[in-house]
């Protein structure tokens, strides 16, 4: 009998102690400031991460099935063009959009390894080990890490590669990180390696909000749910009711703010960092940044970065776009 190929899964983390600290350092430097602040990762424990996956669903977040849909009609010219034998995806989570690229590179025969790049070890050997099963022979090599500073340890090439960072993700930097990541990508990539990514659009400001204050109330749990990570991560005894959602598209930065409210004045012990906060009546934290994108605004990102665009994919009604680009 002929031996069947099977699919390796090889996983390391470059997570180190140092990294343990940053809720702590983010609450001390962001909550003692006269502009409160806290980064959005800190949205994602496993609630945030289930309340995500229900946003995805909801019928005002249209990022998440437009981006999927533009993927499906592109892919194989994706990987027409490019050539890629492997994907290396940052912030992979679940690995859903990524079949469809995988997909097309298997169609083209040219798939030989998929390289996820994620903060959880835990998501990354789940979709891993599903993945070997459907695509007989993948060679999968997880990079637990986080994309800002592990990039560094991706394997040595097999051949051209297709980077992908998908969701519209990017848009949670502020401006000048966003052109620092895009410049430290384009440092890993080699002549011939792609870059594929999900920017949201800037459209009718009626149409982003509502994608972030969904009539359901989906979204404002989950920007809640940063209140009860504190609480329970750092002994913080927030009155989580206390405060009330808001997002709100700001014109001229092109982006769209989560903040939270406080919806009277309240005191915040943080019992772990021997820390106390007091809010005023209608103080805002803000919890994340999400910016939307013109043509304009993603050429100069990528040419600041030393990247120059190849094709700018879209859907019929011009929600989101999917960009290639290429090292300059
Ligand atoms: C995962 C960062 C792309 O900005 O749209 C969804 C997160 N925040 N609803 C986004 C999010 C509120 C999402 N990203």
């Amino acid at each position: 009998m002929e031996p069947i190929l099977e699919g390796t899964v090889e996983v390391r983390s470059y997570l180190g102690l140092a990294d343990e600290r940053t809720l702590a350092d983010d609450v001390l430097d962001g909550l003692t400031r006269p502009l409160k602040e806290l980064p959005p990762k800190h949205l994602y424990d496993a609630r945030g991460s289930e309340l995500f996956d229900a946003i995805c669903e909801l019928p005002e977040y249209y990022q998440t099935r437009t981006e999927r849909q533009i993927l499906r009609t592109q892919a194989k010219p994706v990987v027409a063009r490019t050539g890629a034998v492997e994907l290396v995806e940052l912030g992979s989570g679940s690995a859903d959009k990524t079949r469809v690229l995988l997909d097309a590179m298997r169609e083209a025969g040219t798939l030989r390894r998929y390289v996820p790049v994620d903060v959880s070890e835990t998501t990354v050997r789940a979709a891993a080990a599903r993945l070997i099963d459907d695509y007989p022979g993948l060679a999968v090599h997880g990079v637990i890490g986080d994309f800002e500073r592990h990039l560094t340890h991706l394997p040595e090439p097999l051949g051209p590669r297709l980077f992908a960072f998908l969701g519209g993700t990017i848009g949670n930097f502020p401006p000048g990180s966003r052109r620092r990541f895009l410049r430290g990508l384009r440092k890993v990539m080699a002549p011939g390696d792609h870059l594929l990514l999900g920017t949201d659009v800037v459209k009718d400001p009626h149409v982003i909000e509502a994608a972030y204050d969904d009539s359901a109330g989906v979204t404002a749990q989950f920007n809640l749910n940063m209140l009860h990570v504190l609480n329970r991560e750092l002994g913080a005894n927030f009155d989580v009711d206390a405060f009330e959602h808001v997002a709100f598209f700001d014109r001229k930065r092109e982006w769209i703010e989560m903040r939270l409210r406080a919806r009277e004045e309240q005191h915040v012990r943080v019992e772990a960092l021997n820390l106390d906060i007091d809010f005023s009546a209608r103080e805002e934290l803000r919890t994340e940044i999400s910016a939307k994108f013109t043509p304009g605004r993603l050429r100069g990102d990528l040419a600041a970065a030393g990247l120059e665009l190849v094709e700018l994919y879209a859907d019929p009604d011009k929600l989101f776009a999917v960009s290639l680009s290429r090292r300059r």
